[in-house]
C-alpha cells in the first residue's frame, strides 16, 4: 500500500479509516461497494407494489443512456441548472466563504467548473473533494482537474455519500453540493435520513448548495421524462438487463413496456416497468422466483417535484437555513444555498 499523508479534509479520527487506491483517491475498506446487490434487488421485489432502488439503474449501459438524456430537447432539467450556475456562480461562491467544496456525486460537470472558476477567483484557495461510489468517475473527475485547474487540491472520495460526508473534518469551512435533483430520486423515508447524517456531518457554517426540479405543468414534467426518441425508456427498462446479468435471472425486455406519469398527489415523475406479458421471473442462484402479472407495474424510478419554499421550511427543521435561492426565468429550477446553524 502506498503511504499518502491523508489530507486535512479528513476529521481527526477518520484517517486510520481510509485507504489510497490510486494516489489522490481515498476508498473506505470493506465498504463492499462492489458486491452484488443481491438482497436489495430480492427485497424490494417482492414488496407491493414491486419496486427498485434507483442506485441500479447506473451500470455502464446506463449511465450512458442517462448522460443521453441531459442532451435530450424535453429534458430541461441539466441545460437549465447549468444556466443557473453559470449565471450565478459568483454570488454563490461570495455568499459561501469556504475553503473546500464537497460534491456529492464524481463531479466535473460543466456545472461544477463554474463553482471552482470562481472559488479561485475569489479566494485563490480551493480544495476539491467529490464523494462517489464510481472509482471510474473519480478517476475521470481527477484528471480532468488536473488538467484544467492545477491549483485545485483534489482528493477525491471512494464511498456512498454518508460515509463520505461524515468523514469530512467540521472546522474546515466547507461548501456541500449536491445538484441534478438528485433528490427527487429520495423517497419518504431516504429524504429525512438523509439529511438527519447531512447535516449532522456539517460544521457549524458550513453551507449545502443544492439544486432542486420544481412543480409545473404536467405536460412539460410527462414530456421530460417520455422523450419522443424513446431513450428514458431504455434508460428504465436496461435495468432489467443489468439484473440479468448480476443475479442470472430471465427478465424478458420485449415483452414489457416503458409507462410514466406525474402523479400529482405524491408531486413526483413515478417510471413503471409493465409486463406485456405474464412471465415466471426466475432466480436460480438464490433459488426463488416471482410471477409478474400481465400489466402488473414495477416502480423503477421516483422523480419527486419540489416548491423551494417549502423545501426551504423543511430543511429548516435539519438546521439548515435559507440563504438564497437562484431560479430560471421560467422558474423550472431552483439553485437553494442553506447555512448549518449551531
Ligand atoms: C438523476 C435522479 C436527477 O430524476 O431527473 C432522468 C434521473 N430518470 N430521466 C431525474 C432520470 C429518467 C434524474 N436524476
Amino acid at each position: 500500500m502506498k503511504q499518502e499523508i491523508p489530507p486535512r479534509i479528513f476529521a481527526a479520527d477518520q484517517p486510520a479509516r481510509w485507504v489510497v487506491n490510486h494516489p489522490g483517491i481515498w476508498s473506505l475498506p470493506g465498504a463492499d461497494l462492489d458486491s452484488v446487490p443481491t438482497l436489495s434487488i430480492l427485497t424490494t421485489l417482492w414488496d407491493q407494489p414491486r419496486w427498485l432502488e434507483a442506485y441500479h439503474l447506473y451500470d455502464q449501459t446506463g449511465s450512458e443512456l442517462f448522460e443521453e438524456i441531459c442532451q435530450l430537447p424535453e429534458y430541461y432539467l441539466t441545460r437549465t441548472e447549468n444556466g443557473i450556475l453559470e449565471a450565478r456562480a459568483q454570488e454563490i461562491i461570495a455568499a459561501a466563504p469556504v475553503e473546500c467544496i464537497v460534491e456529492l456525486g464524481a463531479g466535473y460537470s460543466k456545472k461544477t467548473v463554474h463553482l471552482l472558476t470562481e472559488q479561485l477567483r475569489q479566494r485563490d484557495r480551493c480544495i476539491f473533494a467529490p464523494i462517489d461510489v464510481s472509482a471510474a468517475g473519480l478517476l475521470a473527475s481527477q484528471r480532468a482537474v488536473q488538467k484544467d485547474f492545477p491549483r485545485v487540491e483534489f482528493h477525491g472520495i471512494h464511498s456512498r455519500y454518508e460515509d463520505g460526508f461524515s468523514a469530512i473534518e467540521k472546522s474546515l469551512p466547507t461548501l456541500f453540493v449536491f445538484l441534478g435533483s438528485t433528490i427527487g430520486n429520495f423517497n419518504h423515508t431516504d429524504f429525512p435520513r438523509f439529511f438527519r447524517a447531512l447535516s449532522a456531518a456539517m460544521g457549524r457554517n458550513d453551507f449545502l448548495l443544492l439544486g432542486a426540479d420544481r412543480v409545473k405543468e404536467t405536460k412539460i414534467l410527462e414530456d421530460a421524462y417520455n422523450d419522443s426518441r424513446g431513450v428514458t425508456a431504455a434508460f428504465i427498462l436496461n435495468v432489467f438487463r443489468h439484473i440479468n446479468h448480476l443475479l442470472g435471472s430471465n427478465f424478458d425486455l420485449a415483452q414489457m413496456r416503458y409507462h410514466s406519469w406525474f402523479n400529482p398527489v405524491w408531486q413526483q415523475i413515478e417510471m413503471y416497468a409493465v409486463a406485456t406479458a405474464a412471465q415466471e421471473i426466475r432466480f436460480p442462484a438464490n433459488r426463488t422466483s416471482f410471477h409478474w402479472r400481465q400489466d402488473e407495474k414495477i416502480l423503477v424510478e421516483i422523480s419527486r417535484k419540489f416548491d423551494p419554499d417549502r423545501l426551504q421550511e423543511q430543511l429548516g427543521f435539519f438546521g439548515l437555513a435559507p440563504v438564497a435561492h437562484f431560479t430560471d426565468p421560467n422558474q423550472w429550477f431552483s439553485v437553494l444555498l442553506f447555512r448549518k446553524q449551531i
